[in-house]
């Protein structure tokens, strides 16, 4: 594998989660497989749980990681090719991502979508110019379009917890203040649609996802209706896909609440961090036992462990 970027890049996405769980269980038995290789995590955005998990992931492979808020912490990149650089760019990333190449055997890169240019976040011009020009094996930390490691353990979390072979999993949009990607969602449903679950997404009129990732999912606009016999919902703000990175108004109240569960077969509540409380679900839910939300987090570090093996076991 050289590159993680989406459930694409492996053969085998269900083997992949075995990895995990196998290494969740004996996180230290390949130690010395990282040694003398780096890691660059490189952040155009915040993080906590990404930056975290995967620095952890690294070092109980016995790596060295080095990490860099490059928007706060580097040059201001430019990234059009062929510019004259007489602006405010200091440095084009066609540079700095041949830089980093040298000085890390993987790196893994953060790098959100502006939301106003539909195109240029749909092409990943960033995350693709940093994988062309870098050349060694990138690991994305959140695209403009996807989350893959977010959702290798959203899956890994699922197949712990599930009591039958083919469970009901919702993906339920959730109300928000601001404009967010539509990484998670899209990410979550191209993983679910070769996971061998039954799911189901509900949204707003509005904020349908792009169909390259949703074309085996049943979309159902009715929440109430989606939610019958869940047994995992799985909570997400996104902002709207055809009216670019708008925020639009549903009339209903969209928040996950307690009510609005026991239509479900008494389901798991997923997110993946950070929530925004009584917003997107509430206290109750989030803080109640059918809560997965620290086991996501966990399996984070589990997930990036298992991406991490598989790549150092090719170039080592
Ligand atoms: C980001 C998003 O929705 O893509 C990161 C989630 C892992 N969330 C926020 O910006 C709040
Ligand atoms: N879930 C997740 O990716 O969290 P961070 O944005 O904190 O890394």
């Amino acid at each position: 594998m050289k590159y993680f970027t989406t459930v694409n890049d492996i053969a085998d996405p269900m083997a992949l989660v075995k990895e995990a769980l196998k290494l969740k269980k004996q996180p230290y038995a390949f130690s010395e497989l990282g040694k003398h290789k780096t890691l660059g995590l490189i952040f155009l955005n915040p993080s906590l749980r990404t930056r975290l998990s995967t620095q952890k992931a690294a070092m109980n492979l016995g790596m060295q990681v080095m990490v860099m808020n490059i928007d706060k912490e580097g040059w201001a990149l430019e990234l059009e090719d062929g510019a004259v650089m007489n602006g405010n760019t200091v440095e084009h990333i066609k540079d700095a991502a041949a830089v980093m190449g040298q000085y890390c055997d993987i790196i893994g890169i953060r790098c959100f979508p502006g939301l106003t240019d539909k195109k240029a976040d749909y092409c990943e011009k960033i995350l693709v110019q940093f994988m062309h020009h870098c050349k060694v094996p990138v690991i994305s930390l959140e695209s403009a379009t996807l989350h893959p490691l977010q959702s290798l353990a959203d899956l890994m979390t699922i197949e712990e917890k599930k009591k039958t072979a083919k469970p009901k999993v919702v993906l339920s949009w959730a109300p928000h203040i601001k404009a967010l990607p539509q990484a998670v969602p899209n990410s979550f449903a191209e993983w679910m649609c070769k996971a061998g679950v039954e799911f189901v997404i509900t949204h707003p009129a509005g904020y349908e996802l792009c169909e390259d990732y949703t074309s085996k999912a049943k979309i159902i606009h009715t929440q109430e209706e989606a939610l019958k016999g869940a047994d995992f919902v799985y909570l997400k703000n996104w902002s709207s896909y055809h009216d670019y990175g708008k925020v639009l108004s549903p009339s209903e109240n969209w928040m996950m609440t307690k009510s609005k569960m026991e239509l479900t077969n008494n389901a798991h509540i997923m997110h993946c961090l950070p929530v925004r409380r009584n917003v997107e679900v509430s206290d109750e839910l989030l803080d109640s036992p059918q809560s997965l939300i620290l086991q996501q987090a966990e399996n984070r570090i589990y997930a990036a462990q298992a991406v991490l093996k598989t790549m150092l076991e090719k170039i080592s």
